[in-house]
């Protein structure tokens, strides 16, 4: 059974436990009240650094760096990657050392972008942050294995973590888990989300509640929202993600195609810049229900999940669980989004 399998992975505690689900009133009636939202809080998930989607990844794969007996953990995201932040606070809290490459993902000129935000607190927990000039990609790249190879030149055992820890072996395992978790705490409150909305950019966090979900062939109810503006690719990531995470978990057949849904309008044509629409959606949850998302992630899968209960999309009744993954710290570089 695929649960008993991922039991038996190595984990580090770097989590509260179970992350809590509670509904949202206040927006659920704004929309009309036909459709019950409720959020899941991995923003609220650890006391390191403020948590997120990553330290949930983390567990499983800062097990297998302490099983290698590395001493540096190494990674890469852009400048206010909330990814990195969060491998600066495990590095920290292990007491391993870290190198993240910071590259140069969003044309947003704001003085502080560089300064504040998820940067500011990966420097303060003693990271080793290295600014790169490249653009956004998902893929692996030639500055973060430049910081692995020095790592070693200088005597050190990194571990590898790509972007979103999540094209690596254990990149799925923490959101297979999130699905085995969800599917106890909606046992515990007596019903079954008809939907999950979840925000997807390096694909881990959606391949692994796919490949979770599937083993009660509900992962289809997982509506992937873009984030990354490169659709296809992220998509072809999910894919590649869930079927590697599904393998290791022994689901015990192959996923199919229509498991993986990824939906292309709310990326808002880039990476890292919201819309107006955008910036709306995450002011309607502010003032709705005192929930803080941001504009380059959370705040475009909410954008979606408002959008598509305008749209009559859930049937009535419908219970829609929204993934809150975190990303809250970024917001302080993006002050400007708010002057209007
Ligand atoms: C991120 C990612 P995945 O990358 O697993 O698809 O998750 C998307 C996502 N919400 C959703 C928040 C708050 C996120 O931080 N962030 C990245 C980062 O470098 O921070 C990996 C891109």
């Amino acid at each position: 059974m695929s649960r008993t399998k991922l039991e038996s992975f190595p984990k580090v505690s770097l989590t509260f436990g179970p992350s809590p689900i509670h509904r949202l009133d206040r927006l659920s009636e704004h929309l009309g009240g036909d459709v019950e939202i409720w959020a899941k809080r991995e923003d609220v998930n650890s006391a390191l650094a403020y948590g997120g989607n990553k330290t949930r990844k983390l567990e499983y794969l800062a097990a297998d760096a302490l099983e290698q007996g590395c001493d540096t953990l190494v990674s890469i995201g852009g400048v206010q990657s909330n990814h990195t932040r969060q491998v600066a606070a495990v590095s920290a809290h292990l007491g391993l050392k870290c190198v993240l490459v910071q590259e140069h993902w969003v044309d947003w000129n704001e003085v502080n972008y560089e300064k504040t935000g998820n940067i500011l607190l990966s420097r303060i927990m003693g990271a080793d942050v290295r600014l790169n000039a490249a653009g956004f990609d998902i893929g692996f790249r030639k500055s973060w294995e430049d910081a692995l190879a020095e790592v070693i030149a200088n005597g050190g055992k990194p571990y590898a973590i790509p972007a979103g820890a999540s094209d690596h072996a254990l990149g799925g395992h923490g959101f297979a888990g999130w699905a085995f978790e969800v599917e106890d705490q909606e046992k515990a409150l007596g019903f079954t989300f008809d939907n999950i909305i979840v925000c997807s950019v390096t694909g881990s966090t959606q391949g692994g509640m796919i490949a979770g979900f599937a083993h009660s062939n509900r992962a289809q109810s997982v509506l992937g929202i873009d984030a990354s503006a490169t659709v296809e690719k992220t998509w072809e990531q999910i894919k590649r993600i869930a079927s590697r995470t599904a393998e290791a978990i022994e689901l015990g057949r192959p996923l199919d195609d229509s498991e993986i849904v990824l939906l292309d309008r709310w990326h808002d044509d880039i990476y890292g810049i919201a819309s107006e629409h955008t910036i709306e959606a995450i002011r309607l949850l502010g003032r709705t229900e005192g929930v803080i998302v941001d504009p380059v992630y959370e705040g475009k899968s909410m954008a979606a999940l408002i959008d598509l209960i305008k749209e009559g999309y859930f049937p009535k009744g419908s219970k829609v669980l929204y993934a809150h993954l975190g990303g809250q710290p970024a917001i302080n570089g993006y002050t400007t989004a708010f002057d209007k």
